[in-house]
């Protein structure tokens, strides 16, 4: 029979990073609240969370690299907005975001979810920061409290598995 591993955003006993650019502040200070209301939800303590504040996007994966391997953070959230302007340093924003968040994550083999909206314009980025379309800084907390439990259940299997015959 299979062994169907499907993991849940449970937060009890977990340490939760949340790594929060300024830039965009009317944005991410929205993301951020959705954040720490899905740890509350989930059953974080507040003591067990640790939020760190950075000048902008560009930043999170630094940020989200030290609260996974110094702090030890179990999950960790990157949360920022990134707008597109006339210019293309919006693109290299994105992309040292995008690239380095997923870098920062397998290097410390901890979840650390994308919560960075990358949007045309400020309408489109509140609507995604508690607005019509839900908020980004709430399910990257659950994204990533999922996959820590996701890696228990891996590792509860791996530890139980049948050594080879
Ligand atoms: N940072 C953001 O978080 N969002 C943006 O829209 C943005 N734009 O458009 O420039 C932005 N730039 C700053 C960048 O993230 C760094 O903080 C800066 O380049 C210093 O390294």
């Amino acid at each position: 029979m299979p062994t169907d591993m499907r993991a849940q955003p449970d937060g009890k006993h977990r340490k939760v990073g949340i790594a929060v650019a300024r830039f965009n502040e009317v944005v991410t200070e929205r993301l951020l609240q959705g954040a720490l209301l899905a740890c509350k939800e989930r059953g974080v303590a507040d003591t067990d969370i640790y939020v760190a504040h950075v000048p902008g996007a560009f930043e999170l994966p630094q940020a989200a690299l030290w609260l996974a391997k110094t702090l030890r953070c179990d999950a960790v959230a990157a949360l920022g907005a990134v707008i597109r302007g006339e210019t293309s340093h919006y693109d290299y924003v994105c992309n040292g975001a995008t690239d380095g968040v997923l870098r920062a994550s397998l290097d410390t083999d901890t979840p650390i979810a994308f919560g960075v909206l990358t949007c045309e314009n400020m309408a489109q980025a509140l609507a995604r920061a508690g607005g019509d379309a839900g908020n980004k800084g709430h399910d990257a907390v659950m994204a990533a409290l999922e996959m820590a439990d996701l890696k228990r259940c891996i590792q509860d299997a791996a530890a139980s598995a049948q050594p080879p015959r």
